[in-house]
C-alpha cells in the first residue's frame, strides 16, 4: 500500500478525524483517485475496524469515532466520486421503525454500511411504514433495514414488510432486520431476507445480500 493510502487507513483506524481528513487531501494532492483512496484506504480501514469489534478488541466507542472520521474522509472525497462516476455497490434506506427512538445501534449500521461504500439514506427514528415504502421508491433501494430495539416495536416491522409488498416492492428490495431483541429465527419468520447481530456483521450481510464482497 502506497505511504499515503497507509496514512489514510491509520486515521480511520485510530479515529483520528484530523489526520483522516489530512491524509485524505494530501493523497487527492499527490494525484490519486478518488477510487483508489476509497477503496485502498477508507473501505479497508473500516472493514479492519469491523474485523478488531468483532473479535472483541474494539467496542462501540472505538467503532463510533472510526465511523467519524471515516465520514470526514468521505465527505471531501464524495464530489470527486461523483466526476470520476464512482458508482456506490448499493442503495440502502434504513431506520427504526415505528413507535422506537433507539438509533445508536441504528446509526452504527449505517456508518458500517457506507464503510463498505454503500449509499446510505437514514430516515431517522419511529418510521412508519409509509415512509420505508415511499423513501425505497424514491431512492431506488436495494435494501431496505430496519432496527428495533423493543420487544413492543418488532411487530411493526412485520407491518413494514407488508406495505413494502403491498406496494408492490417486495420483488425489487431486499429486506434486512436487526437490533437487540431480534434472532435470526424471527428474522425469517416475518419474512425478511436477512438478519445481522451487530453492526459489522449488517454490513457483510449487505453486501452478500447483492452477491457482492466489496466496491
Ligand atoms: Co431504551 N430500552 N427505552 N432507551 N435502552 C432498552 C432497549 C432496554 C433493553 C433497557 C432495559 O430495560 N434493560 C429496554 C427494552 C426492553 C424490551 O423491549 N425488551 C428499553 C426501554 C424499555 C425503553 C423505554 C420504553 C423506557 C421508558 O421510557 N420506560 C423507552 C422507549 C422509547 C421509545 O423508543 N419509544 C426507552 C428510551 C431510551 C432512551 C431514549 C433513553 C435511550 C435511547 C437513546 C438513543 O438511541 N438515541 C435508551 C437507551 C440508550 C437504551 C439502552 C440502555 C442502550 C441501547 C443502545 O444504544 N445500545 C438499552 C439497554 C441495553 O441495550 N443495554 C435500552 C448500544 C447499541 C450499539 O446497541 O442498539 O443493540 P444496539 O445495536 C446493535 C445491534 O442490536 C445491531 O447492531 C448494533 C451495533 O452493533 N443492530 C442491528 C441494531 N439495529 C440493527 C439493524 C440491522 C442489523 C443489526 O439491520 C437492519
Amino acid at each position: 500500500m502506497r505511504e499515503i493510502l497507509k496514512l489514510v487507513y491509520q486515521g480511520v483506524l485510530d479515529g483520528d478525524l484530523e489526520n483522516a481528513i489530512e491524509s485524505v487531501q494530501k493523497a487527492i494532492d499527490s494525484g490519486l483517485s478518488a477510487d483508489k483512496i476509497l477503496k485502498e484506504g477508507l473501505i479497508p480501514a473500516m472493514t479492519e475496524v469491523g474485523r478488531l469489534f468483532e473479535e472483541g478488541e474494539y467496542f462501540v466507542p472505538e467503532m463510533l469515532v472510526a465511523a467519524r472520521a471515516m465520514q470526514g474522509g468521505l465527505e471531501i472525497l464524495k464530489p470527486l466520486l461523483v466526476e470520476e462516476d464512482v458508482k456506490p455497490v448499493g442503495k440502502v434506506v434504513i431506520g427504526t421503525v415505528k413507535g422506537d427512538l433507539h438509533d445508536i445501534g441504528k446509526n452504527l449500521v449505517a456508518m458500517m454500511m457506507r464503510g463498505s461504500g454503500f449509499e446510505v439514506y437514514d430516515l431517522g427514528t419511529d418510521v412508519p411504514p409509509d415512509k420505508f415504502t415511499e423513501q425505497a421508491r424514491e431512492k431506488g433501494a436495494d435494501i431496505v433495514a430496519i432496527s428495533a430495539l423493543l420487544t413492543t416495536t418488532m411487530a411493526n416491522m412485520t407491518k413494514t414488510i407488508k406495505a413494502i409488498t403491498e406496494a408492490g416492492l417486495r420483488e425489487k428490495v431486499k429486506i434486512m432486520v436487526g437490533g437487540a431483541p431480534l434472532t435470526d429465527e424471527y428474522a425469517r419468520k416475518i419474512g425478511a431476507d436477512g438478519y445481522a447481530r451487530d453492526a459489522s456483521q449488517a454490513a457483510k450481510q449487505a453486501l452478500s445480500l447483492l452477491n457482492k464482497t466489496s466496491l
